[in-house]
């Protein structure tokens, strides 16, 4: 299959846990496309000389990569950041995400302002658009090991909701308009 979405409940209870509605509203890679969302599914296991990944690397111009491991104990301030992630933000670029081990969860909102679920595992790689209101956090394995690419230069600001007046942000409304 491919990547697992759904719509999430509205509880506030532990971030790190699913948030499924009950019954469950799952969320297509279509309705993910028309929100700007892409998605590849890649083998991670090879990601060094995956001639896949350098492809899509090169055809979307991501010079850029690094290599972030979120895990307490290995990522400095862990709590503060990942307090930071689970900020509803936007950016200015796209984020590009590969997971390379483990397994996290992005929000995304869509078009009415539900949040989306995405589940992200091994061998996930997700473009979120520039402008989108977004979020991220692990699940209750609390580990991930991930790929961040980026067109050029990177640049991680992230500007925190509200941001709707930033030209990005109604570039990006705009582009849902007859999807
Ligand atoms: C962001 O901007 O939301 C992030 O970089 C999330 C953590 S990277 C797996
Ligand atoms: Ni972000």
């Amino acid at each position: 299959m491919g990547l697992e979405a759904w719509y999430m409940d509205g509880s506030d209870e532990d971030q790190r846990k699913p948030h499924r509605l009950n019954p469950n509203q799952s969320v297509s890679l279509d309705e993910l496309r028309k929100l700007g969302v892409f998605y590849w599914k890649l083998n991670a296991d090879t990601y060094e000389t995956d001639p896949e990944l350098e492809k899509i690397r090169k055809e979307q111009g991501y010079s850029y990569m690094d290599i972030i491991t979120i895990e307490r104990d290995r990522l400095p301030n862990y709590e503060e950041k990942l307090k930071m992630f689970y900020e509803e933000h936007l950016h200015l670029d796209d984020e590009i995400r590969y997971i390379l081990e483990g397994q996290a969860y992005f929000d995304v909102r869509d078009s009415e302002d539900r949040w989306i679920r995405i589940a992200m595992k091994k061998g996930d790689l997700i473009t979120l658009p520039a402008g989108i209101y977004h979020r991220f956090t692990l699940d209750e394995t609390n580990f991930t090991k991930a790929m961040r690419l980026f067109v050029g230069e990177p640049v991680w600001k992230a500007y925190n909701r509200p941001a709707d007046d930033f030209d990005i942000r109604q570039k990006y409304v705009a582009s849902l308009q007859g999807s």
